[in-house]
């Protein structure tokens, strides 16, 4: 059996000289950026480490060729090695998730939504239209008639979990693409209890009557009940969407399963792959067959041609997701951020909806006096990097919010168990409890400036670097 640990160091030891022999200042930065993320508690919810296989098999010649179109239906020559790429990570990604259909190449998560969002106006909208009129495609329509069409497609209503309640930007925020191209109304979560109020959102669907329904979350640590969803989309023949970027590594490992598995329940799905499913950079599309044909339009209805060599890297990260050993990484995902959160309540801080029971946790730092933007900045200062969150009705908006988002999807890669968790907790609340809000020039309370008692920073790094020496990332690659 080969030595994959010496395989991986020699290629990487290699392939940074390469890429120093054009441009040093890029392979530097590279080996800089392991050093980075070696060295600090990477708590950011939507990033992981993926595996050398699947950074390795980015790197390749599938990069240099086009192929537009869907697989044995292109408009490039020379695509047979494509297709069988693409194949196999389809493949592998209706049978890890029990798909009917799986499309997958979007390059992101906002372009799988996009492609989801027109799939549904072409099947649910643009189709019945061409068949009232008896036509084939737009192209076969009278001037005067598209016109009608046009107006038709760009008239529809979505429904989707607003921004500060956990949403995610294209799920109908009015600044984001999705909240112009459609009428959008949001719903929030309860104001006691941080939790969706399903009996308000089908009040809400009932109400407004939206062509789609959008389920799913990038702040919101709770889980989602899909097939109460559903209930409420048959209602009011709605479309129900589910965005599982965050949870789709939970879906995966079979964490949420019965109702808290959107894939039976959603008429579409759509994810990232870099998340909590640890693959590379990149979207992915589940449907249900009878949306399978507009979907497979996306590219170029929506997308840019594939990036052949991303998919070639789905198709890895998605082989590994069907191991037994995947499993058992997102069960400890959840496990761990239930230690997470542990640790914060024992503290005395405060958790929007009191806990997690996903990948991540909100924590609300108001009670520390700091903005979330002096959080986060104060944690980066320590080493434990984080992101700023929105919290509900957040009275800081959306730059500076209130609250700093965490999640246990790297960190889990990396080996840290619930121990090391509980330890995480402490050194958090330790940094915040010592970090004070800074006033602005005229004196009055910024929203931005902080100071960080003495010592804490030293105390904090050194600790942090007692966990990250136990738990090395990538022991297998060897720069020196
Ligand atoms: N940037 C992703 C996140 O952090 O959740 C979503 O777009």
């Amino acid at each position: 059996m080969a030595d994959i640990d010496a395989l991986t160091s020699s290629a990487y030891a290699h392939a940074l000289e390469v890429i120093a022999s054009v441009e040093p200042r890029i392979a530097e930065a590279t080996r800089a950026e392991l050093a980075d993320q070696r060295g600090s508690l990477k708590l950011i919810a939507s990033e992981n480490y993926a595996s050398p296989a699947v950074l390795l098999t980015m790197g390749t010649w599938f990069s240099d060729k086009y192929a537009e179109g869907t697989v044995g239906h292109r408009f490039y020559a020379g695509c047979q090695n494509v297709d069988t790429v693409e194949s196999l990570a389809a493949e592998h990604a209706r049978e890890l998730f029990g798909a009917e259909y799986a499309y997958v190449q979007p390059h992101s998560g906002i372009d799988a939504n996009l492609v989801a969002f027109w799939s549904i106006l072409a099947h649910r909208v643009e189709g019945p239209w061409l068949e009232k009129y008896g036509a084939k495609n737009v192209n076969d329509l009278t001037e005067a008639d598209w016109e009608a069409l046009r107006h038709e497609l760009g008239n529809q209503r979505l429904l989707g979990m607003s921004l500060d309640a956990g949403g995610h930007l294209t799920h109908g925020f009015r600044p984001n693409i999705s909240g112009k191209m459609f009428h959008q109304q949001q719903y929030g979560t309860d104001p006691e209890t941080g939790l969706i109020d399903y009996d308000a959102v089908r009040a809400k669907a009932r109400e407004f009557k939206p062509l789609i329904l959008v389920a799913g979350y990038s702040a919101y640590p709770r889980r989602v009940n899909f097939a109460t969803m559903r209930e409420i989309a048959d209602e009011v023949g709605a479309t129900l969407m589910v965005d599982m970027a965050h949870f789709s590594g939970l879906v995966a490992g079979k964490v949420f399963t019965g109702d808290e598995d959107p894939v039976p329940h959603a008429h579409i799905v759509t994810s990232t792959t870099h998340k909590s499913l640890r693959g590379p950079r990149g979207g992915l599309v589940l449907a249900q067959e009878e949306l399978a044909p507009s979907v497979d339009r996306g590219c170029p209805m929506v997308l840019g041609g594939p990036l052949s060599h991303v998919m070639a890297a789905k198709a890895v990260a998605f082989a590994e997701a069907r191991t037994p050993e995947f499993r058992a990484y997102a069960q400890q995902v959840a496990d761990n951020a239930q230690s997470l959160a542990e640790g914060f309540l024992r503290r005395g801080a405060n958790l929007v909806t009191g806990g997690t029971d996903n990948h991540l946790v909100l924590l609300d730092v108001t009670s520390f006096g700091l903005t979330g933007r002096q959080a986060e900045s104060a944690l980066l200062d320590a080493g434990i990097v984080t992101n700023r969150n929105s919290v509900p009705a957040d009275p800081n908006g959306a730059w500076y919010t209130s609250g700093v988002r965490l999640g246990t999807s790297a960190l889990t890669t990396r080996g840290f168990g619930g121990a090391e968790f509980e330890r995480v907790a402490e050194l958090i609340v330790d940094v915040l409890s010592n970090t004070e809000a800074g006033t602005t020039k005229a004196g009055g309370p910024s929203k931005a400036s902080y100071s960080v008692a003495d010592g804490t920073v030293e105390r904090v790094k050194a600790a942090s670097g007692e966990l990250l020496d136990k738990h090395p990332l990538y022991p297998g690659i060897d720069l020196a």
